[in-house]
């Protein structure tokens, strides 16, 4: 195993924790019992193939990296000034635990939310607040910022979140990346579309707003406007039917109502598509000729594309293609999105779900910046939230409406406590600070979205400092507001095993041993050729909306869900372009940070250069501005500075910010989703960071 090590170090097997499809399988070179050298994709993992991205290459910039919080801290200035004193975690949850016990006499265990998202990806250090929750009946948390949108679209058609073997794209001869960057956000799906483009010469094909570095290795870019994938979607499955590509056994044996569709798609013509999408006519019937005269076509389906108000429906009507073409019948063919839904956890025990109790409230996640400020709609008629639990995520930078956001952390009489490896904008917002452990600091449990494997992510160095892993700090909270469950009295070890076990799997021994369990079903269940997981069987052209939402939502239905097509269709409900607000703007992912995440590394700062705005040289022309130059960009919610950087790989009016980068590197403090509306999207919420309209001047 030792391989890639220089003389004198060891080498230890982890999983990178970030919030990431691909659940790297790590090398990583142990220089000393605190200290990591060059981390390494693991050579014998069939999905990582050797390969991490360049990010987590350097993580010893991260783990070591001189701003880490190493103890706890108690706020001795203004709200969001970033003055804190050093205390001992005695004192910190001593004080923690006295305002959690008054807010509660006072105001009702609802006062109290306990919000988190995906910082890390290990179930006992990401899910472990929720048993804390669920013990206390504190107000619960429904997750929007990611999934809400594209796994409903995803499952209206198919039933469920999972899809093909990912390494069957070595075996594919086309991969459509559909509105996702891997080359940023998952560099190993590039590993296995190059293994297909080496071994049987398959063409790369990838639809996205602006040429992505993924574009720029494919062999056919699709540039659209933000918010058409539908459009598009229906075009190309006009032209499948109308050029003779729609598999008509295929159809009838596995889907719901091919007539149906096909009638519904007589109107949705390449002209139509071309006025909604802004791609030239032939490049649609270039789309649609590759898809339907390639019968391997493989649909590795992004997030990207659903971040707008029209996202689910959008997300449905892409994953519609491959069921008018037959392409699931083929190895190397159909479709991916997410692979989450093929676990089928027990987290009782992780998550406290055996003490979930009815008439509890849940509060949406994205909506933070209204409940904090009170909005009656948003806090159902209960309680003002006065306390905050914060793990993994750093929501006054990633939270739509940040400027609401902001004014909501500094209430006064808000008591916030944020549990972190870094001071974000978030911890300089609290009242108390707790240090956190990191990955290889902890053991933890793993599942790959993007593939199939479940992981031990080991504990391979000691924590420097203070710092607490998510489960210690929980525990102990726990126990002092008289929290009562079995979790609590568990080890990471113990839970992860016994977790496993009720989930059905072998235990964690083995797991040790072993480092993976490799759980990809069977071809017939992964192409649903045995059935789609609807219960009729069949691949959904009518969506369910209603049912579509029951995926994910612990809300039930939000936004305007009944005015969703049941076809695949354009829904036009984006924020629309308009002469006040004349640019639609998208916030990419940077290819080094991950979220906000790493864009306190150095080599990551240097790599994305600063906070910037890639607009296309005729409408910077227009603007009167030049390459380089300051932009004020803004809307109704707000204002942000970005640097312009002119390109062609855009529409025009469309412009592209890459990156969530600090707030207070923005000149005026105000980071990107100051720019981002927080309404709920429909069926089931969720962020809408791609769907935003703005106005640009020079600054
Ligand atoms: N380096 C890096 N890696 C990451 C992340 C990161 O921030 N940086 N984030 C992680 C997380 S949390 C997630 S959920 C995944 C997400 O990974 P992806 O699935 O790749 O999704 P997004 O990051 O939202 O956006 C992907 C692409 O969608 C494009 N896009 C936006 N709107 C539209 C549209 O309307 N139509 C089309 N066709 N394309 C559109 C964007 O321009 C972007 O290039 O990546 C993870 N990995
Ligand atoms: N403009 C714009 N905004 C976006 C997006 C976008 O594309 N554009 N993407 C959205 C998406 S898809 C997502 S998923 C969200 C994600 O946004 P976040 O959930 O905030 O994810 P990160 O920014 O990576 O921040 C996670 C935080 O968790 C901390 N952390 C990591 N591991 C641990 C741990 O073990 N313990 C503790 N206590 N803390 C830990 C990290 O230090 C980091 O500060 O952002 C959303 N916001
Ligand atoms: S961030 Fe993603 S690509 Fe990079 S090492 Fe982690 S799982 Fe792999
Ligand atoms: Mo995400």
């Amino acid at each position: 195993m030792n391989i890639h090590a220089k003389p004198n170090t060891r080498t230890g097997i982890s999983v990178c924790p970030h919030d990431c499809p691909s659940a790297c399988a790590l090398e990583v070179e142990l220089l000393d019992e605190n200290t990591i050298g060059r981390v390494r994709g693991a050579k014998d993992n069939s999905y990582t193939l050797g390969v991490v991205c360049e990010k987590v290459a350097r993580y010893s910039e991260r783990i070591h990296h001189p701003e880490r919080l190493l103890h706890p801290l108690k706020r001795v200035g203004q709200k969001g000034s970033g003055a804190f004193a050093r205390i001992t975690w005695d004192e910190a949850m001593t004080e923690i635990a006295r305002r959690f016990l008054a807010i509660e006499e006072e105001h009702g265990s609802e006062a109290i939310w306990p919000y988190w998202y995906a910082g890390t990806m290990g179930f006992v250090m990401r899910d472990g607040i929720d048993r804390l929750t669920h013990a206390k009946n504190y107000s619960r948390m429904y997750g929007t910022f990611c999934i809400a949108l594209s796994w409903p679209g995803y499952a209206a058609g198919t039933g469920a979140v999972r899809g093909v073997d990912a390494r069957e794209m070595q075996k594919s001869d086309l991969i459509v990346v559909w509105g996702g960057n891997p080359v940023n956000t998952q560099v190993n799906v590039m590993t296995h579309v190059g293994l297909a483009r080496k071994q049987r010469g398959a063409k790369l094909a990838v639809i996205d707003v602006y040429e992505t570095g993924t574009m720029k290795q494919a062999d056919h870019g699709y540039i659209v406007r933000p918010g058409t994938d539908g459009a598009l979607a229906c075009a190309v499955m006009h032209i499948l039917f109308r050029d003779g590509h729609a598999d008509w056994d295929y159809l009838r044996r596995h889907t719901d109502d091919p007539e149906g569709l096909r009638d519904h798609l007589a109107s949705r013509t390449p002209e139509w598509a071309a006025g909604i999408t802004g791609l030239a006519m032939e490049k649609i019937e270039e789309l649609a000729r590759l898809i339907g005269t390639t019968k391997r076509s493989f649909f590795r389906i992004g997030y990207g594309f659903s971040r707008s108000r029209n996202g689910a429906a959008n997300m449905h009507a892409v994953t519609s293609i491959p069921a008018v073409t037959g392409a699931w019948k083929h190895e190397g063919g159909g479709a991916l999105h997410s692979n989450s839904g093929m676990y089928k956890w027990n987290k009782a025990l992780i998550a406290g779900r055996d003490m979930i109790r009815s008439g509890v409230r849940t509060l949406d996640q994205s909506r933070i910046g209204d409940v904090l400020c009170g909005n009656p709609v948003d806090l159902q008629g209960g309680s003002p939230v006065k306390a905050l639990f914060i793990q993994n995520t750093n929501p006054v930078s990633v939270a739509p409406d940040q400027t609401k956001v902001k004014q909501g952390f500094a209430r006064e009489d808000l008591f916030t406590v944020v549990h972190e490896q870094f001071l974000t904008e978030t911890a300089r917002y609290a009242d108390i600070v707790l240090p956190a452990t990191m990955l290889l600091e902890h053991d933890d449990l793993y599942q790959g979205g993007g593939h199939s494997h479940i992981m031990f992510g080991r504990k391979l160095v000691n924590p420097p400092g203070e710092c607490r892993s998510n489960h210690d700090v929980i525990c102990d909270l726990a126990a002092r507001v008289g929290a009562e469950h079995e979790g609590f009295t568990l080890t990471p070890r113990q839970l992860i095993d016994r977790t496993l076990t009720d989930s059905k799997r072998r235990g964690l021994d083995e797991l040790d041993a072993e480092n993976w369990f490799d759980v990809q079903p069977d071809f017939e269940t992964s192409h649903f050729l045995n059935g789609f997981a609807h219960p009729d069987g069949k691949y959904h052209f009518r969506a369910d909306w209603k049912k579509a939402a029951s995926v994910v939502s612990t809300m039930g239905t939000l936004g305007p869900w009944q005015d969703m097509p049941v076809f695949p269709d354009h829904w036009a409900v984006t924020e629309p372009a308009t002469p006040e607000t004349p640019f639609r703007l998208t916030t990419s992912p940077a290819r080094t940070f991950l979220n906000s995440s790493f864009n306190e590394t150095p080599g990551s700062r240097k790599r994305e250069g600063g906070p910037s705005l890639q607009i296309h040289t005729d409408d910077l022309a227009a603007l009167g501005a030049a390459d380089g130059c300051r932009l004020r960009v803004g809307n109704a919610r707000g204002e942000v500075i970005l640097q312009a950087r002119a390109t062609s790989g855009v529409q025009r009016g469309v412009v592209i910010a890459e990156g969530i980068w600090p707030n207070e590197d923005h000149e005026n403090g105000c980071g990107i989703n100051t720019l981002t509306g927080a309404d709920q999207p429909a069926p089931a919420g969720g962020g809408v960071f791609h769907d935003i309209a703005v106005w640009i001047r020079p600054a």
